[in-house]
């Protein structure tokens, strides 16, 4: 579908309506209030309307977050004339049911991560973009963090040489407390699964864009509190239906090995998100909790000063990103890697094309996802189909 066109200027001018209100709905608002000021060459973008399930929080966030209209009706949205992007920022059990119904008004869809809460589902979304011949974006925002970014751009010059090794752990630690309700990211129906989902689909995503596809894993996982309060402070318990922990051993098609792990169980890990590479001609490492910086070492340094160097990865002229924000180092934080995925995903759409990741990266990234449940069961090396 073809976005509005300003009379005077005949500038693109994409109408967006975000599906969700609550922390990614907010994390995505925020990309799309901000992409046209820092952005100057971003096709324009408006906030047209925002979509929850309560009438009350839906008006809040449309007020907070800057939409121009609030509605609970997402379906009557989505099939709107004057909608040209839908984003799917909902929890997971929502996802298949609206990208198919934006498939099917032939809008461009954004959506929230993981793509689906099983394979099947993956893959119905994927067959659905692809017959409607609409743009898709997955939102692993991670790979727009700048030093992400430069890492990419530092593997495909070759600067580390052969990868050897992948060796990446995402760690939180908010499930530690036995008193904590079942929240929806507890519910297998809703969440499809726990961290490995959650948070293991992020790794798994860097993983494969630093260093290719994963040819086949070996994974274990475990629920360590089996049981909570169905709600705060009540007596009254159930089911914990996803793993808390999830760890994977992983054969990459290029020869690298990797492990990669998922825990919600790590007592002083809030957002620990890192990575490192090992190559022939390297080493990287990068830490989400020092997310501006890389750090890397190279083994053609000076022997008397070898060792990690670390780069501060926002100076004007040699980031990517860096020129559309500050001075020289003036740091980012975790909103800019959400205004970076937008600002590269509205100027493919400008110029008829689209950007990575997509939902062909969340299909590859599922079927990772379904082989280490698949592994953590069986207990032996799975294939990745
Ligand atoms: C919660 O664990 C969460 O918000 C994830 O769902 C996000 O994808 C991650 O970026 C931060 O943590």
């Amino acid at each position: 579908m073809k976005p509005r066109e300003k009379a005077t200027t005949q500038q693109p001018v994409y109408r967006v309506a975000l599906l969700g209100t609550k922390f990614m709905g907010k994390a995505h608002s925020q990309a799309y209030r901000n992409v046209n000021m820092y952005f100057s060459d971003a096709p324009k973008v408006e906030q047209a309307v925002i979509c929850g399930r309560s009438p009350e929080e839906t008006e809040q966030a449309r007020e907070a977050f800057g939409w121009q209209e609030a509605s609970t009706d997402w379906k009557a949205v989505v099939a709107r004339d004057d909608i040209d992007i839908v984003d799917v920022s909902t929890p997971g059990n929502m996802h298949c049911e609206m990208v198919l119904a934006a498939a099917e008004a032939g809008k461009q869809i954004v959506c929230e991560k993981p793509l689906a809460n099983t394979l099947q589902e993956a893959e119905r979304m994927v067959a659905a973009v692809e017959s409607a011949g609409v743009r898709h974006l997955l939102m692993h925002n991670y790979r727009r963090v700048p030093a992400v970014a430069l890492a990419k751009r530092m593997v495909d010059d070759g600067r580390i040489g052969k990868i050897y090794h992948f060796r990446a752990r995402y760690l939180q630690d908010w499930a530690l407390s036995p008193g904590l309700e079942l929240v929806w990211r507890f519910d297998a129906k809703l969440a499809g699964s726990g961290a490995l989902g959650d948070l293991g689909a992020h790794v798994i995503d860097l993983g494969r864009y630093l260093c290719g596809e994963v040819a086949e894993l070996a994974a274990t996982s475990e629920t360590f509190i089996k049981q909570r309060p169905v709600e705060a402070g009540s007596s009254e318990m159930a089911d914990v239906t996803v793993d808390d922990a999830a760890a994977l051993c992983v054969r990459f098609a290029n020869g690298a090995i990797g492990t990669i792990e998922a825990s919600r169980f790590a007592p002083g890990r809030k957002n620990h998100n890192t990575f490192e590479i090992n190559g022939s001609k390297g080493s990287l490492t990068f830490d989400l909790e020092n997310l501006n910086n890389l750090k890397f070492y190279s083994v053609d340094d000076q022997p008397d000063t070898q060792g990690f160097h670390e780069i501060i990865a926002c100076s004007l002229g040699k980031h990517p990103y860096a020129d559309n924000w500050w001075f020289d180092g003036h740091l980012l934080g975790y909103e800019h890697s959400f205004t970076h995925m937008i600002y590269d995903w509205l100027r493919a759409l400008a110029a008829g094309g689209s950007t990575h990741p997509d939902f062909h990266d969340g299909l590859r990234n599922q079927r990772i996802l379904d082989a280490a449940a698949r592994a953590s069961q069986s207990r032996s090396w799975e294939v990745v189909g």
